[in-house]
């Protein structure tokens, strides 16, 4: 069974690959597992049909047979469960593994999501201005420790894992900010990401659908 995701049929990354189906498709890449896309426009994810499947009406989602999944981490973890090279066959490593798709979503994702809201959302707020710096800092504390933790590693915790593919994702949307920049190792952690040939055939089907746009 072919499993179907949706992702914006017009992406306001314009085909940067920063949405959330990126991070789905390269798991699915990873694992080799072919897939297919239903584009959604911003309309059409707040219909009834497609909220039967993202309660929030967002992207991603994915189908397989009778399985509805939604949550782009979820979605990862279902896929790395399924399919050799995203989790560790060893218990212990495999759950370390999970601890760094969490963390990427729940600890490093956040308070880069909360600068993007900042500086894409709230720029015409009188306090904007005031915030940012504080809201950057918040991001900075995170890269710190992350880059301590990383050190010399290609990986966080040996062999890549959906533990990488979930921090480079998040790590990705610095881009722009000049944060990154910063923590040479972390560029360099997401510049091997990016390389992997997974990466590349993700990227470049999200990149399709923003060219082929209506
Ligand atoms: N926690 C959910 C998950 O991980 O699946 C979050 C899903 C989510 O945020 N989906 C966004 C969405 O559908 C798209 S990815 N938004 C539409 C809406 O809420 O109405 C977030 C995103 C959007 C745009 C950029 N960008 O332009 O750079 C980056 C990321």
């Amino acid at each position: 069974m072919i499993p179907v995701i949706t992702a914006f049929e017009q992406s306001p990354d314009e085909g940067r690959g920063l949405a959330r189906d990126m991070p789905v498709r390269w798991a699915l890449e990873e694992a080799g597992q072919p897939y297919e896309v239903r584009l959604v426009s911003f309309a059409a994810m707040k219909e009834p049909a497609h909220r039967a499947l993202q309660p929030f009406g967002q992207i991603p989602t994915y189908e397989e047979g009778g399985l509805v999944l939604f949550e782009s981490g979820a979605i990862v973890l279902h896929i790395a469960g399924r399919h050799a090279g995203l989790l560790p066959d060893d218990a212990d490593a495999r759950a370390r593994a999970v601890a760094w798709m969490f963390a990427a979503l729940n600890t490093v994702e956040l308070p880069i999501v909360e600068l993007e809201q900042a500086l894409y959302l709230e720029r015409d707020r009188p306090w904007c201005e005031a915030r940012l710096p504080l809201l950057e800092d918040r991001v900075r504390v995170r890269l710190e420790a992350l880059s301590g933790r990383l050190g010399a590693a290609d990986w966080l915790d040996g062999a890549f894992s959906a533990g990488d593919l979930l921090m480079v994702s998040a790590l990705r949307r610095l881009a722009g900010s000049g944060i990154l920049g910063g923590y040479p190792d972390l560029s360099a952690y997401v510049a091997r990401g990016e390389a992997r040939p997974a990466f590349k055939r993700a990227f470049a089907a999200q990149r399709a659908v923003w060219a082929g746009r209506p």
